[in-house]
């Protein structure tokens, strides 16, 4: 291969919504280009991009997957990415290194929830923009409205540099508004005839024309005296003017496509080497302190690890963008997020599976290395020569969304599990592993049902382990409603020493501010700020030393081992008074356990007389869907329990918000992933905790008595 410098590298980003044809465009750069003689399918699952077994099976991509062409003097280094929202983290890195991002939009469909999400990455990040129009060809294409959704969503930026004749199955012909030409292409696609604009189309080319010129002038004051000078702008100049506007946001570029059928690619390709922003044009990445990181090409070496990933039959492969200097097979770099050090073996280019060594790699390319020792995703290698501490901005990837707890199902497997889903977790950030105590179970947390399922495909297919979901038990809690009180009196006296304690306490639901007891005397007391949220207030109320002041602590130990175990279905208890104000005591047989069992078993007897309530946790759920859902979004929120505090309008979208129980939330998210095709956006975030129903909360306590008196516990 040609050696590339760094002004002739680009690195784009296919984003867009599932199936807006990112996959396919790939496929027909790559053939457009030389690279591969026949372009593979997704139907037929023979792409370059979607080349992992699971993207086959399912038809979609899973990973994002960098691919390269060379079109005339340059290489255009390609990031595939998922339109799926499950695999967002895998588009969140892509647009981190891209130096433009294509965003690829279904003529079908124009503007969709999918595009919304992953706009609001490429917003973040500030990249240049290109939006292509594909999928012309097919039945229901509407170039107008997609257009028109456009607008409407990335605002005036948003300028017209091609439209389409004859779109629908019949589709073959673009006008193309900067070289004013009409590309006529073949039925079956490929190589277009350049022809002049038909007569009928002259006048709407032209004034599409001019409000391009007009686009192009307006964000470069030389650019604007010419224009005013001559009254129009030659190629060269709109491209400079086009190429200024995409740096600034202010032209968001829309061209026309059918990936499927080869038309378009060619045009968008040159585009790219011409006037697409590359890494050079952009503004220095800035450190996390705000300082600018040196970029130079001849300088000292700065990579930075975007991805990694565990493939079978290679091990780990990373992933990383050079963003200065020159790296070399064989070097030894700093790990300056983590520390220590790692050698690049050896380096390659990448386009999917396929992999082809190189010696050297210049700034702003982006390749791959085997085998890196620890160093993981999301961090910065330098040479020794570099400024120390100087680390670019890691990537925010979003919290999770979904959740399960899995098992091995091989008791053996146990550790091993453990180990990959920490190896998984730095490979896919945006999947976390947790152990809950709580729940005495390992959460899977994931961004959707899907990036779950892919997980466990993982683990059996390239981990070999063998896993099991289970329902992840939600983390309820209980607390009282009413005062009551109890006596317990416990009592053993067979064989060697005996054991005797007796404790009369008082219970009480606790609330800020509550005045304190009247009835007895407070000789002190303790608050205990629980773990899980909410207090337990403990006084002693015992006068006439009933019970020794030594024993008060024991009891206060079975009263805290009862709020780890609610006395209702086992959960943390929560926001209790609990006054000790009366007891008895053996001279020989009483002791510390005695207390504590007292303790405990009274307070357990009162907890069940006081009006006990289950709480659950509740999170405010936010969907976005098109108006035309809302109905069914609605109805199934509420059948699942939910209390809608809000619905408002948002570009063509309907967001509505509602407050879900936690217990509900996982099959909730699938009903609305079912009913909208995938359309719907959902955000859940944590609210609080409020009551279980009464029916909800006889079942659940009827099961814990049941595992009780099984023993278990
Ligand atoms: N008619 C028509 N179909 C297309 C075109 N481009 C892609 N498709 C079809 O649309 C479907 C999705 O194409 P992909 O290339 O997988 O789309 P994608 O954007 O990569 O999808 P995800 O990776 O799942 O987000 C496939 O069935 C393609 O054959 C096109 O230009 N015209
Ligand atoms: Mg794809």
């Amino acid at each position: 291969m040609k050696a590339y410098d760094e002004k002739h590298i680009k690195n784009i980003a296919l984003i867009g919504a599932a199936k807006s044809g990112k996959t396919t465009l790939c496929e027909t750069m790559l053939f457009e280009a030389g690279l591969i003689p026949k372009r593979g399918s997704i139907e037929e699952g023979n792409t370059i991009s979607d080349y992992h077994e699971i993207e086959q099976e399912r038809g979609n991509s899973v990973y994002a997957t960098c691919l390269h062409t060379e079109w005339r003097d340059y290489k255009i280094n390609i990031l595939d990415t998922p339109g799926l929202d499950d695999f967002i983290g895998e588009v969140i890195s892509s647009i981190r290194v891209c130096d433009s991002a294509l965003m690829v939009l279904n003529a079908q469909h124009g503007v969709e929830v999918g595009t919304e999400l992953i706009w609001d990455y490429v917003d973040q990040y500030g990249k240049p923009t290109i939006l292509a129009v594909n999928q012309l060809d097919s039945e229901n294409s509407n170039f107008n409205q997609a257009l028109e959704q456009a607008k409407s969503f990335f605002g005036p930026a948003v300028t017209v540099m091609q439209y389409p004749l004859d779109q629908g199955p019949g589709f073959r012909r673009i006008i193309d508004l900067l070289k004013m030409t009409m590309y006529q292409f073949p039925q079956e696609g490929g190589k277009p005839e350049k022809l002049p604009i038909p007569e009928e189309e002259q006048a709407k080319a032209t004034a599409l024309h001019n409000d391009l010129v007009e686009k192009a002038a307006e964000h470069d004051d030389q650019l604007m005296e010419l224009y005013f000078e001559k009254g129009t702008l030659d190629e060269e100049e709109l491209r400079s003017g086009l190429h200024k506007g995409m740096l600034n946001h202010q032209v968001f570029p829309l061209f026309c496509l059918s990936a499927r059928k080869n038309m378009g690619s060619g045009r968008l390709m040159g585009f790219i080497d011409h006037v697409a922003p590359g890494f050079l044009d952009l503004p220095p990445e800035k450190g996390v302190d705000g300082k600018e990181l040196p970029r130079d090409p001849r300088g000292p070496a700065c990579l930075f690890l975007f991805k990694t990933l565990q493939e079978p039959h290679i091990g780990k492969i990373s992933f990383f963008k050079v963003l200065s200097g020159e790296i070399h097979a064989g070097m030894e770099l700093q790990n300056q997020t983590a520390g220590g050090t790692e050698r690049l073996n050896q380096l390659f280019i990448v386009d999917g599976k396929n992999r082809n060594p190189v010696n050297q790699l210049k700034a702003g390319d982006i390749g791959c290395t085997l085998k890196m020792k620890t160093a993981g995703s999301n961090q910065t290698l330098t040479d020794r020569n570099f400024p120390p501490n100087l680390v670019p901005e890691s990537i925010h990837f979003p919290p999770p969304r979904v959740r399960t707890a899995i098992v091995a199902r091989n008791k053996a497997d146990d550790e091993k599990l453990g180990e990959v889903l920490a190896e998984i977790h730095s490979e896919d950030p945006t999947l976390v592993v947790e152990y809950n105590r709580e729940l005495r179970q390992v959460i899977l947390h994931g961004q959707g049902e899907l990036h779950l399922l892919v997980t466990r495909w993982r683990l059996e297919h390239v981990y070999k382990l063998q896993v099991d979901f289970q329902a992840a038990k939600i983390p309820y809690r209980e607390t009282i409603q009413k005062p009551s009180t109890a006596t317990y009196r416990h009592k053993k006296q067979s064989g060697g020493a005996g054991q005797f304690g007796e404790v009369y306490l008082k219970i009480e639901p606790y609330f800020e501010g509550m005045p304190q007891v009247k009835e007895f005397p407070v000789r002190d007391t303790e608050v205990v700020e629980l773990a899980w949220g909410g207090k337990l207030v403990f006084n002693n109320c015992i006068v006439g030393g009933a019970i020794d002041n030594r024993f008060l602590p024991s009891i206060l130990k079975g009263v805290m081992e009862k709020m780890h175990e609610g006395p209702l279905t086992g959960s943390y208890v929560r926001d209790v008074r609990v006054s000790v104000y009366d007891g008895k005591m053996h001279p020989v047989d009483s002791n510390d356990i005695s207390f504590k069992i007292a303790g405990m078993m009274a307070f357990r007897e009162a907890f069940h007389q006081a009006a006990p309530q289950l709480l659950e946790p509740v999170y405010e759920v936010e969907v976005s869907a098109p108006d035309r859902m809302i109905g069914d979004i609605m109805s199934e929120l509420q059948s699942h329990r939910s209390i809608i505090i809000g619905v408002d309008s948002h570009k063509g979208y309907q967001v509505i918000r509602a407050n879900t129980p936690q217990a509900e939330t996982d099959r909730l998210y699938s009903a609305l992933r079912n009913i909208s095709q995938g359309k719907a956006r959902v955000k859940a975030t944590f609210s609080g905790y409020t009551p279980v129903p009464p029916e909800l909360q006889k079942k659940l306590s009827e099961e814990y008595r049941k595992t009780e008196s099984n023993g278990v516990h």
